[in-house]
């Protein structure tokens, strides 16, 4: 039968402040009607982008506890959603989650969070780097910004990239193991600054292609809400185009309720002004198949 809501599991860290992983996770897919489970990697007082003296207990060594009590108990889950990860521990212990709660039915979904703008963040290093592009191997769904892309795939980072290139860099991505690659934050070439989200389907060999406007502001944080939005949309039933459209559109819509307030950045996007958009369907949507 199926579950009366849909349950994920949700790894990733606790920032009390600033609006990234849990903070924005639980809100988002609890709007969207899905049941959040977290498994808390490590709590923060903030997140690191742009905060300095943060506190970080590191949860790794209750993890396989927490872990354990669930499997006794026999939860399922319809997603395992994993995202910032505190130490190469932790990442091997997701994969080992995924083995014991993975199944054929459910979607394991890893957000590779690690870097932006083509820096690492303060906690990551290049043996976090081997430990993810391990990880991924066991993921139906990655959405590495296109950092981490450069950084999974070794390449050097360069804003200059055609879009034939950024088509062979999921291509090079699915072959690690994932179905589907979600690159976010692809820079365009044209004029218009635009960045885009682009997709590619293994099993279909399709690729998709969602055209970002091109808003002056960087807010932490809105890569966690983007892959929350596509959990949601694909867990409501919706087609990948469509949960692209979603989350581009909310994470857009979020950032556009922003930006004009003079606020420090790194708090986030003023998430609770624009909650409630996450409940209206996607009317006009700009995913497009590309060739
Ligand atoms: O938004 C990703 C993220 C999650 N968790 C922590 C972070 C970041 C990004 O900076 O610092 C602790």
């Amino acid at each position: 039968m199926e579950r009366l809501v849909k349950r994920v599991a949700a790894i990733h860290d606790l920032s009390g402040f600033g609006r990234a992983s849990l903070s924005s996770i639980v809100p988002v897919l609890s709007t969207m009607k899905v049941q959040v489970c977290p498994v808390p990697t490590a709590i923060l007082s903030t997140h690191t982008g742009g905060f300095k003296d943060f506190s970080f207990v590191d949860l790794t060594d209750s993890m396989e506890d927490y872990i354990d009590h669930w499997r006794k108990i026999g939860i399922e889950f319809d997603c395992i959603y994993s995202g910032f990860l505190g130490s190469t521990r932790q990442i091997d212990i997701v994969s080992k989650f995924i083995d014991i709660f993975g199944n054929d039915q459910n979607l394991k979904v890893v957000d590779p969070v690690m870097a932006d703008n083509g820096k690492l963040y303060a906690t990551m290093n290049s043996e976090m780097i081997i430990h993810m592009k391990r990880l991924i191997q066991k993921a139906d769904i990655i959405t590495p910004n296109f950092t981490e892309a450069a950084y999974l795939l070794n390449k050097p980072y360069t804003k200059d990239i055609s879009i034939n290139n950024i088509k062979n860099w999921a291509v090079e991505l699915s072959k690690m193991g994932p179905e589907i690659v979600i690159i976010t934050s692809v820079p365009e070439q044209a004029a218009t600054k635009n960045t885009s989200v682009v997709a590619y389907d293994k099993q279909n060999k399709k690729f998709w292609k969602v055209s970002c406007l091109y808003i002056p502001a960087n807010f932490p944080g809105t890569g966690d809400v983007f892959t929350s939005v596509l959990v949601g949309s694909l867990l409501q039933g919706d087609s990948l185009p469509i949960a692209l459209d979603r989350s581009v559109q909310f994470v857009t819509s979020a950032i556009r309720a922003s930006y004009g307030f003079d606020y420090p950045r790194r708090e986030g996007v003023l998430l609770e002004r624009v909650l409630e958009n996450l409940k209206m369907p996607v009317i006009v949507g700009n995913c497009e198949l590309i060739e």
